[in-house]
């Protein structure tokens, strides 16, 4: 895989009052973004007010004076309503109509991207541009039910309505508030399983700088069903297909042009952490099919996070788009070798499905992963030798669990984070256990190891070391399943 394509020029000085390059093709966004992140405060709000009615219907108990229009008696009667769809919401959120009505849905898209509204998720319109209008012919309605929209992620985060049939024949999971509990169930993980035979690890080598002032990267964002754990898939959204995306790596001045395609189903967006620009322009949301270039100059060291921040941004980012940036400081110590880990969280949805929106916004990980598996270097431990200097790069990817990135049996002699070195060989010889990172920190930290053997990788927030937080470094030749009775 090479993305990178290095566009080093031989004897080319890093020209230090370069002008701003050619800048991207700019679209008509910018309001539209605007409105994006209008409604993503919105749709926050939503969330928090959908939760309270939630309690509030709960405490009130059952909801027998909906309001809504006057209920059509009889049978063989037709019921059009008007339906207005945004982000993230359904207005109205609860219709009724009388068993036997015909149900016919007038419904406008009010919102900054596509949305469709089905009956179950399988009947109504198609995907509706926004501003504009469709017609759904939901036919006759016997029975309650709920229609939403099936860009992955919206039902979740509130576009959903409830179709409240009255004087229908009872069924018993018809009424109540309990959107979200689907038929299907969360794929679970089974933290001993192995993976299968040619099962391959995300490669945790970080590569150098390609050098060169200018750095040309393609990113396709989409939708990949990818194996998150022994037999667990999740369809994980992507930078290049992969989770983390793919590591990029330059220094202090560094130009980097990144064009970033979209060819999944819904709307993405990329934010670079390491980038100064305007958050309307590069950072918009594109559609399907469309594409922009983000261009920025890298003027800072570090180690920063890159994510799609398309509203809901945390559910794009808790399903995988996320990868990191590397800046090198300019006083960057040879090393024999040089890692990275991104640490993240996992929220399972069913199996082979997107993960849980649900779960992302209660904290509610199934797992905490190095470069998106389970135990990924316990099944597949980094082989070096004693005695080698090692740099480690730990990025946290989040989106919301921190980091107290530690490996069992070594001191850090050095320790950098967000941009500055906390610790450095010297006279005092101090020694670090651990990096602390919050969601969106990065650092790296440099050790030996001392003898042969093993030496596990962890965030010592141990409640996660059992939840897939865990690696190994392996020392010489040694058996790597020692650890097992360790
Ligand atoms: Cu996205």
């Amino acid at each position: 895989m090479t993305l990178i394509e290095d566009r080093s020029r031989a004897g080319a000085a890093p020209a230090p009052g370069r002008p701003a390059g050619p800048r991207g093709p700019k679209g008509p966004e910018g309001p539209t973004a605007f409105w994006a992140f209008v409604a993503a405060i919105g749709s926050a709000f939503a969330i928090l007010v959908a939760a309270i009615a939630a309690v509030a219907a709960v405490s009130l108990s059952d909801r027998d004076s909906a309001g809504g229009s006057a209920a059509a008696s009889g049978t063989g009667e037709t019921k059009t309503v008007a339906v207005a769809l945004s982000e993230f919401k359904v207005e109205p959120a609860s219709i009724e109509v009388a068993a036997g009505t015909e149900l016919i849905l007038q419904v406008t898209n009010n919102g900054t991207m596509a949305h469709d509204l089905k009956l179950d998720g399988r009947t109504g319109t198609d995907m509706i541009d926004p501003g504009g209008t469709a017609t759904a012919e939901l036919g006759v309605m016997e029975e309650s039910g709920q229609a939403w929209c099936t860009v992955p992620g919206h039902k979740e985060a509130g576009m959903v309505m409830d179709i409240v049939v009255t004087g229908a024949a009872a069924t018993d999971n018809g009424g109540g508030g309990d959107t979200a509990a689907g038929a299907d169930t969360a794929a679970t993980i089974d933290f001993q399983a192995e993976p299968e035979a040619g099962w391959q690890p995300y490669d945790p080598v970080l590569q150098p700088a390609p050098g060169g002032v200018e750095h040309q990267v393609t990113l396709h964002a989409g939708e990949t069903e990818i194996e998150v754990a022994p037999g667990v898939t999740q369809t994980m959204w992507t930078f290049e297909g992969s989770v983390p995306g793919p590591t990029l790596r330059g220094r202090i001045g560094d130009l980097f042009t990144v064009t970033l395609v979209n060819d999944g189903q819904m709307d993405h967006s990329i934010d670079f952490h390491a980038s100064e620009v305007a958050w309307n322009d590069e950072m918009r949301s594109i559609g399907p099919g469309e594409q922009l270039v983000y261009q920025f100059k890298a003027e800072h060291s570090g180690i920063f996070m890159y994510h799609c921040g398309t509203s809901p941004a945390l559910h794009h980012i808790g399903n995988g788009m996320y990868g990191a940036l590397v800046v090198d400081p300019p006083d960057l110590a040879p090393v024999d070798h040089e890692y990275l880990f991104v640490q993240s969280e996992l929220y399972l949805g069913p199996q082979g499905q997107p993960g849980d929106l649900t779960k992302m916004q209660g904290s509610d990980w199934d797992a905490v992963v190095f470069n998106g598996y389970v135990n990924q270097y316990s099944h597949a431990p980094i082989r070096v030798e004693a005695g080698q200097k090692i740099r480690a790069w730990v990025l946290d990817a989040g989106p919301s669990e921190n980091s107290s990135f530690h490996i069992v049996g070594t001191v850090f002699d050095t320790v950098y984070k967000e941009g500055e070195y906390l610790l450095r060989p010297g006279p005092n010889q101090g020694g670090s256990q651990a990096l602390d990172l919050q969601p969106a920190q990065g650092g790296f930290v440099e050790f030996t190891l001392a003898e042969n053997g093993l030496y596990p990788i962890v965030t010592h927030k141990f409640a996660n070391v059992g939840k897939g937080a865990l690696g190994l470094f392996q020392a010489g030749e040694v058996d790597p399943t020692d650890g097992a009775a360790h």
